[in-house]
């Protein structure tokens, strides 16, 4: 299980993908996500610079060990860049020794704690309308949890809301940041009105879920959690920049719609506060982002303690590799909540190809040992990095707000 070799892939199929893949002697190899939107380059630098020379001649098997290493050792801890490219080593180690046991990587986490893992999908539309079709067609499709966002009248560009019926929201496919427009006010009196009528048209018995993309105050969220209750959302996500742990316990107290948090954050620090606290209800920092497996698991652990589950950021930016890992996780895990589930076109599929099943809303786990995705090298060489951006949003007056 000596390493005796380690690279990177970068292929940009429709978006950009940085994939991991650590070879051993025995010619056993495992692959990583270490993909960070918008900031690809940066975790490349990182690893081939930094980590990959010192993984060679390394024993693979040493997971813990070389966690710590890559963490303690380098003495600057945490951030997105750097907890990614540990996360793309650690799953790609994992990866490894599940394929050496030759057992699918659910069954060394602790095996299956479920059959399947239910998922939500995304509903957006310009308008209210736009927004009701699209959740009549996912719930056709099987999807019993759908994530509502509507564009908002007097706003003309908003992220998270397609501008044709129909079109995607991501990627992010500006080579430099474009400019949203955007208005707390109008946004707080419209959106109960999405959940009104998706409650009206579709009754009780689907689960809704809403991201406000870190965009209000404190107050102002609390006034739109406590708004909302009477529609019973399944999560409020990230309603306020969450550097400010604190902040939530000012919502929390006004009202009881439960609330996610943690796509931006990558540390078990992170989340200490809003834990302990019991200030949130679902983590969502995914295995590709939070350090792999060995941190994301301490994380669900912790929060496991607390009543808390898991709800994995799953947008298209996060590759197969990420997903696949992600589903064996959300199998095992005992406090699982959803799996968020934003399909890759087709050609990112055939560029990774991976045994999970998606049937009836649901991820099925597949049974290859390892975590089950692979990459295509020749394919991926055919599409070269393209350099994107993720847009940045101002209020009407020009102040550049959160995103
Ligand atoms: C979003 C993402 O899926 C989500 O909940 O917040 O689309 C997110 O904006 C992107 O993944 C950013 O990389
Ligand atoms: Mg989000």
């Amino acid at each position: 299980m000596i390493i005796s070799d380690a690279y990177l892939i970068v292929t940009s199929p429709g978006r950009n993908f940085v994939t991991l893949k650590i070879v051993t002697e025995s010619g056993v190899y495992g692959i990583g996500d270490a993909t960070l939107n918008g900031r690809e380059l940066a975790v490349v630098a990182y690893l081939e610079e930094h980590v990959l020379p010192t993984l060679i001649g390394r024993d693979a098997s040493r997971i813990e060990d070389i966690w710590h290493f890559l963490y303690r050792g380098a003495y600057w801890r945490r951030g997105p860049v750097t907890m990614s490219a540990i996360a793309a080593v650690d799953l790609a180690l994992w990866d490894i020794k599940a394929k050496a046991a030759g057992m699918p990587l659910y069954q060394l986490l602790g095996g299956k704690s479920r059959e399947r893992v239910m998922t939500y999908a995304h509903c957006t539309g310009k308008d209210i309308d736009a927004c009701l079709s699209e959740v009549e067609k996912h719930l056709k499709l099987g999807y019993r949890a759908v994530r509502v966002q509507a564009g908002v009248p007097g706003i003309p560009t908003t992220y998270g809301v397609t501008k044709k019926d129909g079109e995607r929201y991501e990627p992010a496919d500006a080579e430099l940041p474009s400019e949203n427009v955007w208005s707390t006010e109008k946004y707080l009196n419209h959106v109960p009105k999405l959940f009104a009528a998706v409650r009206d048209q579709f009754g009780d018995d689907i689960h809704i879920l809403h991201d406000v993309h870190h965009r209000l105050t404190p107050i102002e969220a609390a006034r739109l959690a406590k708004e909302v209750e009477p529609y019973h959302l399944f999560w409020l996500e990230d309603c306020v920049p969450a550097e400010n742990q604190e902040s939530f316990r000012l919502i929390r107290q006004h009202s009881t719609t439960p609330l996610a948090v943690g796509e931006v954050f990558n540390s078990i620090h992170d989340y200490r506060e809003l834990l302990e606290g019991q200030l949130i209800d679902y983590i969502r920092t995914p295995l590709s982002h939070g350090g792999g497996i060995t941190h994301v698991r301490r994380i669900a652990d912790l929060a496991s303690l607390y009543h808390v589950r898991t709800g994995f950021h799953g947008a298209t930016d996060l590759s197969p590799v990420c997903l696949g890992a992600a589903i064996h996780f959300d199998t095992w895990v005992p406090n699982f909540g959803i799996q968020e589930h934003m399909p890759h076109e087709a050609i990112v599929d055939t560029v990774f190809s991976h045994d999970y099943q998606f049937v009836d809303g649901h991820f099925i786990v597949g049974e290859t040992p390892g975590h089950g995705v692979d990459i295509d090298e020749a394919l991926a060489k055919q599409y070269p990095y393209k350099r994107a951006s993720l847009p940045v949003n101002r209020l009407e007056d020009g102040t550049l707000w959160h995103w």
